[in-house]
């Protein structure tokens, strides 16, 4: 029985190549442009990198193809959280690979960065590569968050490299993933292992950007999903008039997606964590902020909303990360193994009132006991208490009803506050890539082989130019170390690439101030609904919001 679906039309689509790439294999060439210099800190940096720092930003052009002609084996990597395209990039790896030289090899290495260590692999053929294009997930070899970047894994690294005749590793990964790649390639370098490394901007962060990579794929289809799924609560609250619905949206730290998210579909409110921030704000400022839209909406006779909240949001609070670093000094060592003995909630909360200073007893006295006990329950492998798990939707939700509360004795609230919560995050990481991730993870697999083919180290795989049409879409690669500064992470000075969060004078950031004071107070709600793959290009291959703005 043939079996009709999306799954199986979407094997059939053939993803859009930058125009210069479309010319065939023997057709590519290469321009190169200046030598780079790092974004700062170039003294250090160049020490840290002397064989793979400086290199020339290349681009890839029309003309004869002049890389020599040498067997590539190639490994591949998928590394941390899955973001839909992740299939198109091997897809893409493999089809130049095989269109260059049908001898050469693609091994997938399996379960993330430990796969290349533990030598778990799989060779691609062509059966197997065509079950997975165009589809969203990351199981086509898994993946995983084991970091590269001791000494002793690179060794192991340059063995298994050695063992199976390995000429070039791709590396799928976000910012922390594409540094290990950068000190993975001087590695290889510097022991002349014959060895390339090839970074691709993978996360549905969204915060792997900068001047060079304009976006990070996965973000596309993620906040696409998510925006439908928005979109649809909007039209619910609109249709219901009896909820208002608090929706956290992923993004570990940067609020990229949930400006994203607002930029589409127009909540009454949305939080940029970058903003709270800068701002200093406290969970009561927040609250009031939030109460005042309700209050306002009430007075017109809309008790209902839409309000966006980042999942990082609670870190950039000041008095939130105080309360958290005490509570983690409060439990450090054996003081958990005290704290859990204690029986009852109550004798808890007196041990916490002991530990704390008055400042964090307060933040804490106000938090709701839901919230309050989450912080003592889950740790992570450090012993922190892992934020990410914090249901901010609720926290705030709880905060607004105490306001609420306080307005309604005070004379100046009369409305209803009913709240719902939902937490958008996993249902947007796997879904089928967008034609614009489709396309776009195709292009930077087929263009990391050109990077291979033609020698080239320590690259991140560059596609630009991407709020115009794909034929128009500039192909090339960069330097990482020119993507890179010095920041201290864990009491070391480290080389790193910048974390790009939302720039509160950025175009996007800017449009949302501009609309949002109208958006709290009345409906503006706008309905995306769900990503088109089949119809008119101005339907289906839209970028997002964000790219718009900033390339307008
Ligand atoms: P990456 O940075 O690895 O792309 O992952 C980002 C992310 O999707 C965040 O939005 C989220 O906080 C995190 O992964 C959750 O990861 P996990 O499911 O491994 O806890």
């Amino acid at each position: 029985m043939k079996i009709s679906s999306l799954q199986q039309a979407r094997y059939e689509y053939s993803p859009k190549l930058p125009g210069m790439l479309r010319h065939g294999i023997s057709e590519i060439s290469v321009l190169e442009g200046e030598e780079t210099q790092s974004v700062a800190d170039q003294e250090k940096i160049k020490e840290l990198f002397p064989n793979t720092y400086g290199k020339k930003e290349i681009t890839f052009q029309k003309g004869k193809n002049t890389s020599p002609a040498k067997k590539q084996v190639v490994g591949v990597i998928l590394s941390g959280g899955q973001a839909p395209g992740g299939h198109n990039v091997i897809c893409g790896l493999y089809d130049a690979l095989k269109a260059t030289n049908s001898e050469n090899e693609l091994y997938g290495f399996k379960n993330g960065p430990s796969g290349l260590i533990d030598d778990d692999y799989l060779i691609f053929d062509d059966a197997y590569i065509d079950e997975y294009r165009n589809t969203g997930g990351f199981d086509i070899i898994g993946s995983g968050r084991t970091k590269l970047e001791t000494e002793e894994q690179f060794a192991i690294a340059a063995e298994v490299c050695k063992k199976h005749g390995i000429t070039a590793i791709v590396i799928i990964g976000g910012d922390d993933s594409n540094t290990n790649a950068a000190v993975l390639a001087e590695y290889f370098a510097a022991h002349d292992t014959g060895v390339q490394v090839i970074g691709c901007p993978k996360t549905i962060d969204g915060d792997l950007k900068n001047e060079d990579i304009e976006c990070s794929f996965g973000f596309d289809t993620a906040t696409k999903t998510y925006s439908e799924l928005i979109g649809n609560i909007e039209r619910d609250a609109n249709s219901a008039k009896k909820y208002w619905h608090f929706i956290k949206v992923m993004g570990r730290s940067a609020s990229h997606v949930a400006l994203e998210c607002a930029l589409e579909t127009q909540p009454n409110i949305c939080l940029v964590s970058e903003e709270v921030a800068a701002k200093k704000m406290s969970l009561s400022q927040i609250a009031d902020y939030i109460a005042d839209s309700v209050e306002k909406r009430a007075a017109k006779g809309m008790n209902f909303g839409v309000a966006i909240i980042p999942e990082g949001v609670v870190e950039f609070v000041p008095e939130f990360s105080k309360l958290i670093a005490e509570i983690n000094e409060l439990l450090a060592g054996s003081k958990a193994d005290e704290f859990n003995a204690i029986e009852t909630w109550e004798e808890k909360y007196a041990f916490i009132e002991k530990g704390l200073t008055k400042e964090s007893m307060e933040v804490f006295a106000i938090l709701p006991v839901g919230i309050q006990q989450q912080l003592f329950l889950e740790r992570d492998p450090h012993g922190n208490v892992q934020v990410s798990l914090i249901e901010s939707e609720k926290l705030f939700s709880a905060l607004v009803a105490d306001k609420l509360e306080q307005r309604r004795e005070a004379g100046t609230y009369k409305g209803k506050f009913n709240a719902l919560h939902h937490f958008f995050g996993y249902e947007g990481r796997c879904a089928f890539p967008s034609n614009f991730d489709s396309d776009y993870c195709y292009s930077l697999g087929y263009n990391a082989f050109m990077l291979i083919q033609y020698g080239y180290n320590g690259y991140l795989s560059k596609i630009s130019n991407l709020s115009k049409p794909a034929n128009e879409w500039v192909a090339g690669g960069m330097p990482i170390t020119k993507m890179m500064n010095i920041e201290r992470r864990h009491g070391e000075d480290k080389p790193v690439i910048k974390k790009a969060l939302v720039e509160l004078d950025g175009k996007p950031f800017k449009y949302f101030e501009a609309h949002r004071g109208e958006w709290a107070e009345n409906t503006c709600f706008v309905y995306p609904g769900a990503i088109q793959y089949y119809g008119p290009a101005e339907v289906c291959d839209i970028t997002t919001k964000t790219l718009a703005l900033e390339q307008e």
